[in-house]
């Protein structure tokens, strides 16, 4: 996964490596190669501002520093980029969302967790997929059928329902979502149910109404935890609509979803220099456990190993 980010830091650091010929980097040398890096991660679908924070930041980490001329000079580098990635993304939280959400779960019944986002980028997959995850660990769920909207999307909520064994509370197309989440929670309270999910409708976000009716359904559920979901294919468009949603609702964080056909990699830096919100889980494919609870430092790790 991340191939071509991976192979934008790898690139650098060997061009780094290579051309070492004093204990120290010379200025020009950092500036031909901070060039190349931004290209490279430019490539790698990283929106062209945040590709120049980083390389920046990443030159400023290597300015100066004293790389052995015979020893491993290029994890002295690569240690180098880590702490400049870290540093950079210092501000953005990073959420262990099974403890997190386990945790909630010891304080309060139903948690109740809601999903944002466009039609097609996965919310209803993700959706079972958590479900899946909880269910392993021995808790219960009912799902909300609040996309009442889009011709079909409670007999798809339906399908992956039976297949897991979830009740889902709907009621007529076209009726009112934020009584549909409603209801779910409240038979969660008197069955005991510990876990609420409840899917939305996910038309041209620029639809006003859109926006009003989901933030009427936040109101009315009062979610321990917003999610947007965000197709990595759909880089620079997730990231301005999850801006234009977070006007409207409230985002805690994100599922970024479809990285395992998505080789570039870059859209998920993006996303968490842009939002500042934290990452619980990568989608890597279609199946129930096809869902990787993402960790920031681990992540910058993968990049550079
Ligand atoms: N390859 C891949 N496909 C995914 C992933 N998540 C969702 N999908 C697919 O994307 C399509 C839309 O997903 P869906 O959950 O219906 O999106 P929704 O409209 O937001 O509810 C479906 O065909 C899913 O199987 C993922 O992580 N990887
Ligand atoms: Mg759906």
């Amino acid at each position: 996964m991340f191939d071509k980010l991976r192979d934008a830091f790898r690139s650098f650091t060997n061009s780094i490596a290579a051309s070492i010929t004093t204990a120290e980097l010379s200025e020009s040398k950092l500036s031909e190669v901070r060039d190349d890096l931004f290209m490279r991660l430019v490539e790698a679908d990283v929106a062209v501002d945040v590709a120049d924070v980083i390389s920046d930041s990443v030159i400023n980490q290597l300015r100066g520093l004293k790389v052995p001329r015979f020893g491993d000079k290029e994890s002295v580098i690569k240690n180098a980029i880590v702490e400049a990635l870290d540093k950079l993304f210092s501000d953005v939280p990073n959420v262990d969302f099974m403890s997190e959400v386990i945790k909630m779960h010891n304080a309060k019944k139903p948690v109740v967790l809601l999903f944002l986002g466009p039609n097609g980028y996965g919310k209803t997959t993700t959706i079972a997929k958590i479900t899946h995850q909880l269910m392993k660990g021995g808790y219960t769920a009912v799902w909300a059928a609040a996309d009442t909207y889009r011709a079909g999307a409670i007999e798809q909520l339906e399908g992956h329902a039976s297949r897991l064994n979830v009740r889902v509370i709907k009621h007529d197309y076209g009726s009112d979502p934020a009584a549909v989440a409603y209801d779910a929670i409240n038979h969660a309270r008197v069955r005991g149910i510990d876990f609420v999910m409840i899917d939305t409708a996910g038309r041209m976000h620029t639809d006003i109404n859109l926006m009003n009716e989901l933030s009427k359904v936040q109101r009315v559920s009062k979610p321990d935890v917003s999610i947007f979901v965000a197709d990595a294919l759909l880089g620079n468009e997730a990231l301005d609509i999850a801006k234009y949603y977070s006007k409207y609702v409230r985002i805690d964080g994100l599922v970024v979803t479809k990285v395992d056909a998505y080789p570039k990699g870059g859209a998920i830096l993006t996303f968490l220099y842009e939002l500042k919100k934290p990452i619980y889980f990568l989608g890597v494919g279609q199946g129930y456990d096809d869902l990787r609870p993402f960790n920031k430092a681990e992540f910058f790790r993968t990049l550079i190993a």
